[in-house]
Order: structure tokens, then C-alpha cells, then sequence
């Protein structure tokens, strides 16, 4: 691993210049960023993609701040509620939080990145005052159709005073997949603070840093992610802004998630402790533990290139499922075209008839994989795997495989298909 001076470079929470370089995946265009017919005849812009550790506060991040409103403009694409295990994790998260604070008509429940409103819609049903708050004008919009007052706008300290003077601070301010992809990590927290009710509470998820690098999730690095959490870096960004990290519920999703319960006054309980001891102990608030990733990164790259070249050199035909975010990094990283990938799937609508970024892989609905029986599907996706298997059983049981490319390359049947729909 470079010992990379970054001398422009200080850390996005603490303002450390001893950023070391940890992964450098080359300039890349944006991986949400999807294309029509049209715009793929011209050159997309692309932006250096390099991850760098702070080692003050252990902080992961990424070197370059491409302007949010480019990132989350008008096309972008993302709705949660496509998926079924985002929806199903929001409505858990929501029962558990009214199990422990009862909430009522003069409660105020706060989603910042509401998306669609898969996570608020929750609280409507219950008669609980909510507000959304997403910049995409398409998610937000959609957030309002299923009944939920949203601010299409960016989240941050200014916006969060506006609200206290206006008399709507939040008892629970949610953010999923959303303190990653802030350009101001600290004016956001400071805001979810002003937000907060003194007694109340925020609940945070962030896909975390430790499953990234153990089990090579590389393709999570884009440029809308800025930040990759360890338990310690957040409790270092949370004090510094008057909140506490008092509880940790870590999560299967997205490849391995932590569900954050950050309050206004500390009680921290074991769940935290417990994982700040443990990271100290493996090594994650050291460079060390960062060293080899880029080594196993471009291992991965091979196994992955070589396999699918060998299934196409046998004569298959290989499509993929996922117009994913993560997968535009891993298509463009491992340098994967439609010499290999003939197309790629996706439930989203708002996806369907656009091209991947970069590699120019059309997107279709996903009942092509039917039509058209490729005899291989790669999993862009990988992450929702057994959600997409089970959906996808009838293509199984007709002979389809499934390559399922992360932490190793695996293919997988209809004997995983038919034992995926009993989990
Ligand atoms: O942080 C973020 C994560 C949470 O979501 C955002 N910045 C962007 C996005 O990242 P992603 O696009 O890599 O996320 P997903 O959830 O891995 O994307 C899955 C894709 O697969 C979506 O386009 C929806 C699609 N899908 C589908 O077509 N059928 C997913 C499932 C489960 C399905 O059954």
C-alpha cells in the first residue's frame, strides 16, 4: 500500500492531512449515472476513485468530492422500494423503534434520504406525523405520492436550525445509506443534532468498513459513497458534534450493515464497546489491517475475468441482473464489456432502456432472462442473491446458473434456487 502524502487531501471528519493510500481503482465515470441511447455516442465524465485511512480517526474515504448535485440530479435512478429486503428491514426497524418510544400525533418521525418513502410510509399508516427529506426529485416525488410531506432538498446544519425555528424537531430521525454520501460528514451530523429533540434519537444504518474489506466488497467504492465506517471513526465524527453512539445492531444487508442508535446524551452500551475493543484489537484503526485489500482486490479481478471468459470461451452466453450502482465499479474495474455480459436485468423501470455507465450494457426488464434462457446470469446484484435466486427460480429450474461474483467467484443452481425458497 502507498504511503500516499495526499498533501491536498485532509480527512473528511477530523481535517487529519495523514491520509495513506489504501486502493486506487483508476478515474471512473459515475456508477448511478445511466445512459440513453443517445448520450452513450459521447464520452461520459470520470473522476478519480481512490480510497484512502485516516489514521487519526480510522476514518476509509474516497479522495475526490464530485458535486452533489451532480451525483443526485434529476435521473437519479435509485428507489428502494424495488427491492424487497430494503422494505422489509425499513418496516422491522420501524417496529422495533415503536416497541421502545411510544410515538404518537404529536410525535415527529425525520427521514433524511427518505428515497421513495419506503421507510416513512411506515409511520402514515400509523397516523404519525413524518417529514422526508431527499434531494432526488424523483425519489422525493414518489415519497409524496405515498403520502409523505418531503423537502426535495440536501440535509445539513442550516436546514436543520430552519426546522427548530419553525418548531419541528424530530423524537427519531432515521438515515439509511445516507451519512456515506454527505460532502459535509460533520455538518450533517451537527444538523441531525439541532434536529433532534433532547430526548430523542437518531437511527442510522451504514454499510460497514470491516465487511468491505474482509470480504473484498470493493464494488461499494463510488463516488457517491465518500465515507466506510468503522465503529471507532463514528464514534470519533459522533462526540465531535455533541451525539453519542450508545447501541449497534449489525445487519446482513447490502453485504453487511451497522444499525447505529445515536442519542443526544451518552449511554454506551455493550454492543458498542464490545466492537470498539474488537477493531482495536484486529487492526482497523491501524493502516496495517488495510494493507493487502488492493492485492486481493486484482486477485478477485482475475478469478472473476478468467471464469466468465471461460464459460464464454465453452460457448455460453452470460447476461447479468442488478443495474447496480456497485456494479458499474465492478464492470468497469474488472474491465468486463458486452464481449462478456450481452446484457444486464433489472426490476427498476426507471433503469430498464438505459445503458450501464462506462461499459454501455443495455438494461432490460428482468423477464428476458426467460425469454431469452442465457445460460448464465452474473450477479451485479450479489448482495440481494437470495432474494433475486428465489424470484428468479422458474429461469433455475430451466438449467440457469447463477454466478455469484463476491468475496469469490461461485456458481450456483436450481438446488440453491429450490433451497433458497424455503429460507
Ligand atoms: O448506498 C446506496 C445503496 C444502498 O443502494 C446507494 N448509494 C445506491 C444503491 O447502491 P446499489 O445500486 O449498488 O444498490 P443495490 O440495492 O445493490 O441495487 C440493486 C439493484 O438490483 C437495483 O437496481 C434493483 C435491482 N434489483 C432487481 O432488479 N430485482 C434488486 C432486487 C433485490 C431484485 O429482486
Amino acid at each position: 500500500m502507498s504511503q500516499k502524502p495526499a498533501a491536498a487531501l485532509t480527512c473528511r471528519s477530523c481535517g487529519s492531512f495523514r491520509l495513506a493510500g489504501v486502493l486506487d481503482l483508476g478515474k471512473t465515470p459515475l456508477a448511478d449515472a445511466l445512459l440513453t441511447e443517445q448520450q452513450i455516442a459521447t464520452p461520459s465524465p470520470t473522476f478519480p476513485l481512490e480510497l484512502f485511512f485516516c489514521a487519526d480517526c480510522s476514518l476509509v474515504q474516497i479522495g475526490e468530492t464530485v458535486p452533489p448535485d451532480v451525483v443526485f440530479d434529476q435521473d437519479y435512478p435509485y428507489y428502494s422500494s424495488f427491492i424487497d429486503a430494503v422494505v422489509q428491514n425499513a418496516r422491522e426497524n420501524v417496529r422495533d423503534v415503536l416497541s421502545e418510544r411510544q410515538l404518537g400525533p404529536d410525535s415527529l418521525a425525520v427521514e433524511l434520504a427518505c428515497n421513495d418513502g419506503y421507510l416513512l410510509r411506515n409511520f402514515v399508516e400509523r397516523g404519525i406525523p413524518v417529514l422526508g427529506i431527499d434531494p432526488a426529485p424523483g425519489p422525493a416525488e414518489a415519497a409524496r405520492k405515498c403520502g409523505v410531506p418531503t423537502l426535495c432538498t440536501f440535509f445539513g446544519r442550516d436546514l436543520a436550525e430552519q426546522l427548530r425555528k419553525e418548531g419541528r424537531q424530530a423524537d427519531v430521525i432515521f438515515g439509511n445509506n445516507v451519512l456515506a454520501h454527505v460532502a459535509d460528514t460533520n455538518g450533517f451530523v451537527e444538523g441531525i443534532r439541532i434536529l433532534l429533540k433532547p430526548d430523542g434519537m437518531a437511527v442510522i444504518e451504514v454499510p460497514y468498513v470491516r465487511d468491505l474489506i474482509e470480504k473484498v466488497e470493493f464494488d461499494t467504492i463510488y463516488h457517491e459513497h465518500l465515507c466506510y465506517f468503522s465503529v471507532t471513526s463514528l464514534s470519533h465524527l459522533f462526540r465531535r458534534n455533541g451525539l453519542y453512539l450508545n447501541r449497534i445492531k449489525p445487519l446482513s444487508i447490502h453485504g453487511g450493515s451497522l444499525r447505529l442508535f445515536v442519542e443526544p446524551t451518552e449511554r454506551m452500551d455493550e454492543s458498542v464497546r464490545s466492537m470498539l475493543a474488537e477493531e482495536a484489537a484486529m487492526g482497523l484503526t491501524s493502516q496495517r489491517f488495510y494493507e493487502d485489500f488492493a492485492h486481493r482486490v486484482a486477485s478477485l479481478k482475475g478469478a472473476v475475468v478468467g471464469l466468465l471468459s471461460r464459460l464464454r470461451a465453452e460457448g455460453n452466453r452470460i447476461a447479468a441482473y442488478g443495474a447496480a450502482a456497485k456494479g458499474s465499479t465492478l464492470l468497469n474495474y474488472m474491465d468486463i464489456g458486452r464481449d462478456l455480459i450481452e446484457y444486464v436485468v433489472d426490476r427498476n423501470t426507471h433503469k430498464q432502456g438505459k445503458f450501464m455507465p462506462g461499459k454501455h450494457i443495455p438494461i432490460y426488464p428482468t423477464e428476458k432472462l426467460l425469454e431469452d434462457r442465457p445460460d448464465y446470469v452474473f450477479l451485479l446484484a450479489w448482495n440481494h442473491a437470495g432474494e433475486i435466486i428465489r424470484q428468479q427460480r422458474n429461469y433455475a429450474q430451466q438449467g440457469g446458473k447463477f454466478v455469484i461474483p463476491i468475496p469469490e467467484p461461485q456458481i450456483v443452481g436450481a438446488d440453491v434456487a429450490l433451497k433458497s425458497e424455503h429460507e
